[in-house]
């Protein structure tokens, strides 16, 4: 009994296997798509961009590593309508833009990025912004925050990127969302968003800017007070 069940079963393994081996040689070839690595863009409108790689990866506790199915991106605080958004939300509700923009580290390294994402302006008006919301405060993953006055925000068309010189932006630059904080020095740039406080409190201050900073964070002006 034990010896024909062993018998049925090394039969249908090696029919599966003739059939499995078959199915390759009657498939052609254009019908199996191999997926290869995206690779970045070094060059926009005629400008040289540096590499996603060329950055120095100097981040509190290292590199943040989000399980995408499981990520959300809350907004919260002085809103109308608090909102959680999936990855997918955020890439199929806002329209998208691209931009090139210089991060420039305090450290004193740059790099000059072909940016693509959605306005944060946008994902505010969603959620609607109280009228006594002074400060945005963005946290991220590994605890980072950093925070910037409202106008800021809305002014200057801030995009929170999801893609670097036309790749998906890789874990170590801050995978899924990163601020583009154009103008203003690489502290302000929060990598690995998890969540956009609205707030009252113009005195907040986040992580560098806590441990003396400048809170403006501006590029024109000496970062440390
Ligand atoms: N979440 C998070 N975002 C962050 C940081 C960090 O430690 N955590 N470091 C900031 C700093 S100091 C710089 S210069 C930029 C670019 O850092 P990178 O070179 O480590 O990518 O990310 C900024 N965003
Ligand atoms: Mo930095």
């Amino acid at each position: 009994m034990k010896k024909t069940v062993i018998q049925v079963a090394v039969v249908v393994v090696l029919v599966a296997a003739v059939l499995y081996g078959a199915s390759r040689f009657t498939t052609p070839l254009t019908t199996r798509v191999a997926p290869l690595e995206a690779v970045e863009v070094r060059e926009y409108e005629g400008e040289d961009l540096s590499s996603v790689y060329q950055f120095s990866e100097n981040s509190i506790r290292g590199v943040q590593k989000v399980d995408i199915a499981r990520y959300r991106l809350n907004i919260d605080g002085l809103v109308q309508n608090p909102l959680t958004f999936t990855y997918d939300d955020v890439l199929e509700n806002y329209q998208h833009y691209k931009k090139t923009v210089i991060l420039d580290c305090v450290e004193g390294w740059s790099v000059r990025i072909l940016w693509e994402g959605v306005l944060v302006k946008d994902l505010l008006a969603k959620a609607g912004v109280k009228p006594e919301a002074k400060t945005v405060i963005f946290h991220a993953y590994d605890t980072y925050t950093t925070s910037f006055p409202i106008e800021y925000l809305l002014d200057n068309n801030i995009i929170m990127a999801y893609k670097m010189n036309e790749i998906t932006m890789p874990p170590e630059r801050g995978y899924p969302f990163a601020l583009v904080a154009e103008s203003k020095w690489g502290y302000k740039w929060i990598k690995w968003i998890t969540r956009i406080e609205l707030s009252d409190d113009v005195n907040y201050q986040g992580f560098w800017e806590s441990r003396g900073y400048s809170n403006s964070g501006d590029l024109d002006k000496n970062f440390f007070e």
